[in-house]
């Protein structure tokens, strides 16, 4: 790759273990010295994005503004990891054609009674009262990845595990 920076998309339901698989990565490839950052879905709703909310056109704008943003980040030189539930396989498949070469698709892969059960922030919960609506995987779609560039099972692996893997494709990858 001519320019060394990379998107690694990671989409799955919340509680799967985004955030927090390429948070680890993301310390692991600044220790061995390579420019790497999160764009949380979560923290970018709390700023840039904080006019949208979950409809199904919101989440789609959600993810084409991000898709921008880490383009940039991307030209930057940087191993952007972006850490959306992206539920849409349309979306998902823009995104990648959008950035091109240098984009990885990363299914963080745990089932939904497993989600349930982790519940950290209780926002199943909340949904399965109905004090939230269209939450993903109770009243709004998950699309499962069809052609992921790598799968992450956060029910099988750890986190020690499932970084380790991402950064072995992140490194096969950009060729470092
Ligand atoms: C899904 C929701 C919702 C609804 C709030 N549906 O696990 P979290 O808490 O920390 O991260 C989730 C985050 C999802 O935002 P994304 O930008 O990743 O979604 S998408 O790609 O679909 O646009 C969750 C919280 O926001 N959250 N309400 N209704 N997740």
């Amino acid at each position: 790759l001519g320019n060394s920076g990379l998107v690694v998309w990671m989409t799955g339901l919340s509680g799967a273990g985004k955030t927090t698989t390429a948070q680890e990565a993301e310390r692991r490839l600044i220790a061995k010295g390579i420019p790497a950052y999160v764009l949380d879905g979560d923290k970018l709703r709390h700023g840039l994005n904080n006019d949208l909310g979950f409809s199904d056109e919101d989440r789609k704008e959600n993810i084409r503004r991000t898709t921008e943003v880490a383009k940039l980040f991307k030209d930057a030189g940087m191993v952007t990891f972006v850490t959306l539930i992206s539920p849409f396989e349309e979306a998902r498949q823009k995104a990648r054609n959008s950035i091109g070469d240098n984009f990885m698709e990363v299914y963080v892969k745990a089932d939904l009674e497993t989600c349930q059960k982790r519940d950290p922030k209780k926002l199943y919960e909340k949904a399965r009262k109905g004090e939230i609506r269209s939450f993903t995987g109770i009243d709004s779609k998950y699309e499962v990845p069809k052609n992921p560039d790598l799968v992450l099972d956060t029910q099988l692996w750890n986190e020690e595990e499932c970084a380790e893997a991402l950064i072995g494709a992140v490194m096969a990858k950009i060729k470092r």
